[in-house]
């Protein structure tokens, strides 16, 4: 069936990757359904632009609400849509927040798994439906190799890893036993300008604009030498659509190879934004400190946004703005930030998904960090007109 014809359900579809997957599947024809939960404020601000009234004609982009915890709601909706492919994003996906819930982390991440998979089976559309499952590099947790690839160990740290590693486990299982395309995408991080604020990038990224532009006068942040391999959401949501496309069903790895440390992080995504940083210290007593400034980087950010660099602020004047100087210290480590158990190094090995997808990541990096800083940098822009 072409691409043009195909239905796709989405669950998470209001997140960083439910939006940027919308996006590719709309832009390929598809008609996307999107299950969105009820809030009592709008929580669709990431996928607004591709909304209509259905009262008019206009992209087939579709919202129903819908929660995880809630089977009878999940069933009517696969039965209404009848999709071709269900990608089941959603989740509580922050790991420090798994240790204050884990019972509703389990709830969502694990059962809210085997009530997609289950609700398949009940329609009877084991054979029309193909499942994408959101599973995790933090399932490698306390890694016992490196890189890690299909055929790691997993060693979960976290009740978000152990609650995954279920969600894992069931969608093979409900492959196996019923002969559904069913698969795991293990994904390492990604990020993105719309990546949620208090995922360590993004809350990087935001600190050091914020700090560029005298809003903020520094950050605090947990484990500096925990190491990541991230990599840009819009490739990684691409290698999902890949999965459910392969002529057999297998779980595979999305990754880029790199793992850069926290602290390194800070170093980039500061530089982006102007501020060479230093470190003094250790441990909770390490602190980052301004080198330097550079204030061409930082005018450049700011050639679309002079309002903010020439006048007001909220109600700070122009005059009032502290911008950094040399010696500022403008991140410290709050223990708060450490997690029970830590995940300190992940790098995956995505060579095959290479061989098997034709898959690669396009964003290094260092284009990240710029995607990620520019964007912060018009947002707080946007919100100063
Ligand atoms: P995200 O931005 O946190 O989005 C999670 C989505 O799940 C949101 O739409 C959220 O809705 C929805 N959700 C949460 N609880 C729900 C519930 N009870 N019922 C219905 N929807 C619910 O996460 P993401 O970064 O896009 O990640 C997407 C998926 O990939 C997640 O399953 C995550 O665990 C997994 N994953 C992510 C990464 C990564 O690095 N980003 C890596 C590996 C795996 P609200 O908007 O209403 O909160
Ligand atoms: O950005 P993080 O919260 O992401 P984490 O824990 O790696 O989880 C993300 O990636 C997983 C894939 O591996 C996904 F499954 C999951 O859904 C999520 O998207 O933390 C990254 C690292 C951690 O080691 C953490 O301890 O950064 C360290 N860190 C240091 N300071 C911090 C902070 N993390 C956060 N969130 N906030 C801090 O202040």
């Amino acid at each position: 069936m072409s691409s043009k014809n195909k239905v796709a359900l989405i669950t998470g579809v209001t997140g960083q990757d439910g939006s940027y997957l919308s996006e590719l599947l709309l832009d390929k024809g598809y008609e996307v359904h999107g299950i969105k939960r009820r809030a009592s404020q709008f929580n669709t601000d990431r996928v607004d632009h591709l909304y209509h009234d259905p009262h008019f004609k206009g992209l087939p982009f579709y919202l129903h609400y819908g929660d995880m915890t809630d089977s009878t709601n999940l069933i009517r909706l696969i039965q209404e849509t009848q999709p071709d492919e269900i990608y089941n994003l959603a989740a509580q996906s922050h790991v420090q927040v798994s240790f204050e819930s884990p019972e509703y982390t389990a709830d969502v991440d694990a059962m809210g798994t085997l009530r997609m998979l289950e609700a398949i089976r009940i329609l009877g559309l084991e054979k029309k439906t193909r499942f994408y499952q959101a599973s995790t590099s933090e399932l490698y947790g306390k890694v016992v190799e490196t890189p890690q690839n299909e055929d790691t160990p997993f060693y979960p740290r976290s009740p978000y890893g152990v609650a995954k590693l279920y969600a894992f486990w069931i969608c093979k299982n409900y492959r196996e036993a019923y002969d559904m395309f069913a698969v795991n995408g293990i994904l390492f991080n990604h990020e993105s300008p719309r990546r949620g604020e208090t995922f360590v990038t993004r809350k990087i990224t935001r600190a050091a604009v914020r700090i560029a532009a005298g809003l903020q006068e520094k950050t605090f942040l947990g484990n500096m030498n925990a190491k990541r391999d991230w990599g840009h959401a819009k490739d990684y949501v691409k290698g999902m659509w890949l999965m459910l496309q392969q002529d057999d069903p297998e779980d595979l790895v999305l990754a880029t190879g790199e793992t850069t440390s926290v602290r390194d992080f800070c170093e980039m995504a500061f530089g982006a934004a102007g501020i060479e940083l230093e470190w003094e210290g250790e441990g909770v007593n390490e602190r980052g400190i301004v080198k330097s400034v550079d204030e061409d980087v930082i005018s450049q950010h700011f050639n679309n946004s002079t309002q903010l660099r020439q006048g007001s602020v909220g109600q700070a004047t122009h005059s009032e703005i502290q911008t950094p100087k040399t010696g500022d210290t403008v991140i410290e480590v709050d223990p708060q930030y450490f997690r029970p158990t830590e995940v300190e190094l992940l790098l995956g090995d995505p060579s095959r998904a290479q061989e098997k997808l034709g898959w690669k990541h396009e964003y290094a990096i260092n284009d990240l960090v710029e995607d990620m800083v520019t964007s912060d940098f018009k947002e707080i822009q946007a919100n100063n007109e």
